[in-house]
């Protein structure tokens, strides 16, 4: 694999869209024919980022299993019986010694995820630890590990992490459908406070669960106008868990899954867009579709919370053949 380059920075002054995007507006793109839609979403990444580079960024699942939520797509709710082994927090040893592997295999960026409704306040420490221990590493530390308070935020801004995960998952319309322990204004909420605590926001969804293509536009007009945009915007696709209440049905087209992501592009231009959960699902050309159409950084190493990933060794071949680079750290905001 090619070295890691320092990400290109051609930045064009980006304005949020005055007034916001409305859901029909973001609906018109989703509808528009697939290549116009494309060649809009492949002309607005190239205007902001390096077109050839994606990130690569290794996730592990630092506490896993029997979580008080009800999120129907996932393996980790307690609610279902899905056959997997609940495991307590990890160790910080264990935890530095899958963070130099990710970082020798080509990670730059660590993301530690934690079934949690939110963080116990005896936990904090050891977040705080993990994070401060990884980031020495030199590695860029994202967490996910639910809602978190304004003194939880401040403390994980101290410990030095960069990006919070919590997504928004889905549009405000269709998300009593997924989920009905936790409100959308609760994900809101949250974002807003680690925004405030002077950190970077990774916020995305989920699509295939069922949602119609306005219910998809509803979530990235959703993103998108939250002042200013999520700094990173996972996009995963339904990977679908036996024993969860999403267990079974149809696959999204992969198309409108390249559509969901030249959307999030054209939307929010100065974002990293992730192609995150569902890549072992698509064949390499989708998976390229997916980088023309603006998405940079994928999930790297061959597993993401509790399922699979492609193996490493392919994702570099993948990289390889279609001449994309890796990139050191990501795109900061001007
Ligand atoms: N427990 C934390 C929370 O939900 O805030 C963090 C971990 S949770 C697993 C992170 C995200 O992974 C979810 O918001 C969802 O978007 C995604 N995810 C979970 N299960 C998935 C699945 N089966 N297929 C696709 N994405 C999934
Ligand atoms: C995100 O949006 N996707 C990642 C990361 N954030 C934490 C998680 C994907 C999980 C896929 C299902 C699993 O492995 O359990
Ligand atoms: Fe818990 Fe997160 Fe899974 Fe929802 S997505 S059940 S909050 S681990």
């Amino acid at each position: 694999m090619n070295a890691p380059v320092q990400a290109v920075h051609l930045h064009r002054p980006y304005k949020q869209k005055e007034g916001g995007w409305s859901v029909a507006e973001v609906e018109a793109l989703f509808n528009l024919p697939f290549m116009d839609l494309l060649h809009r979403a492949a002309s607005v990444h190239r205007e902001h980022h390096d077109a050839n580079a994606v990130q690569l960024s290794t996730l592990l699942s630092i506490k896993t299993g029997g979580c008080e939520e009800d999120c129907k797509y996932c393996s980790q709710s307690a609610h279902y019986d899905t056959g997997l082994q609940a495991e307590k927090l990890m160790d910080l040893y264990d935890v530095l010694v899958a963070a130099k592997q990710a970082k020798a295999s080509g990670a730059t960026r660590f993301c530690m995820g934690a079934a949690w409704r939110q963080p116990k306040e005896r936990h904090m420490e050891q977040l705080s630890t993990m994070v401060k221990e990884v980031k020495a590493l030199g590695l860029e530390t994202c967490l996910t590990a639910g809602m978190l308070s304004d003194a939880q935020t401040d403390q994980l801004k101290d410990a030095g992490l960069d990006y919070y995960n919590h997504n928004l998952d889905t549009s405000p319309e269709f998300y009593g459908e997924i989920i009905t322990t936790r409100t959308y204004q609760d994900r809101l909420d949250t974002l807003e406070r680690v925004r405030k605590a002077g950190m970077k926001v990774c916020s995305g969804g989920i699509v295939g669960l069922g949602e119609n293509r306005t219910q998809r536009a509803g979530l990235v007009a959703q993103l998108a106008n939250l002042n200013p945009p999520p700094d990173s915007v996972p996009i995963n696709n339904l990977i679908r868990i036996e024993g969860t209440p999403l267990g079974g049905g149809d696959a999204l087209d992969p198309f409108e899954f390249v559509r969901t992501i030249a959307v999030a592009r054209i939307t929010m231009p100065k974002s990293m867009v992730r192609l995150s959960a569902g890549r072992e699902a698509m064949d390499e050309a989708l998976q390229a579709l997916c980088f023309y159409a603006g998405a940079n950084s994928i999930f790297y190493g061959d597993r993401l919370l509790t399922t699979g990933n492609p193996q490493a060794e392919a994702d570099r071949a993948l990289l390889a053949k279609l001449g994309v680079r890796t990139m050191d750290g990501d795109t900061p905001r001007a």
